[in-house]
């Protein structure tokens, strides 16, 4: 189910890395104290004007538009028996998931895709689905890796755990990925983030499965 972490090991970006880590920084701390989110929104809606015609005549026919998508693909569709589920970081907060449930039945193939397309906060990020009740344990151990930053960034800051189910490499800017894993048989909520360190704080959703 989970691919094997070494895998992903000879993955490594010098120069996103420190970029990140920086960048990263200051987008948690603007995140957490400073109402980021709304900074970061009426940023986004601006470049969005710009770069998109439709988006812009939608946002001007109705004036508040909470998130809107980027991308045309759905967040969650199916296909036969498996669920196809399309991850990007949220347009308001680019260290948040732009979808933040997801709702599967207990066992089933999941195929999910990590679009890393932010149009004006490129980071790094990697998406890890935890065990059900894990996500306080991934949490720390994200928080860990800050004390030996190049290991775990060669490590994709994928966590050594048991915990961890199923997960991307850590994506550069522009990048994407497609995993596919089967759903444990116990209904529950698998929580899903991204362990690079500083997101895990805020980067979370939940996988519900039924
Ligand atoms: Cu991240």
């Amino acid at each position: 189910m989970a691919t094997p972490h070494d895998k992903h090991q000879h993955e490594s970006s010098g120069f996103w890395g420190c970029a990140n880590i920086f960048i990263g920084g200051g987008f948690a701390f603007c995140a957490l104290l400073a109402g980021g989110a709304l900074f970061f929104g009426g940023l986004g809606q601006g470049w969005k004007g710009k770069a998109d015609p439709e988006a812009a005549a939608a946002s001007s026919a109705a004036p508040a538009p909470a998130a809107a998508p980027a991308s045309a693909a759905p967040a969650v569709a199916t296909s036969g028996d498996v669920l196809v589920v399309t991850l990007r970081p949220g347009s308001l907060n680019p260290m948040s998931w732009e979808t933040t449930t997801i709702t599967a039945k207990a066992g089933q193939k999941v195929k999910l895709t990590f679009e890393n397309q932010h149009a004006t906060a490129p980071l790094q990020h990697n998406f890890i689905l935890g065990k059900i009740g894990s996500k306080q344990r991934l949490i720390d151990a994200s928080n860990g890796m800050m004390s030996d930053m190049a290991k775990w960034m060669a490590a994709g800051f994928i966590p050594e755990s048991t915990d961890v189910l199923a997960h991307t490499k850590l994506l550069n800017p522009g990048q994407s990925e497609t995993i596919e894993f089967t759903l444990p048989a116990e209904a529950g909520e698998y929580p899903y983030i991204c362990t690079f360190p500083g997101h895990a704080l805020i980067m979370q959703g939940t996988l519900k499965a039924e």
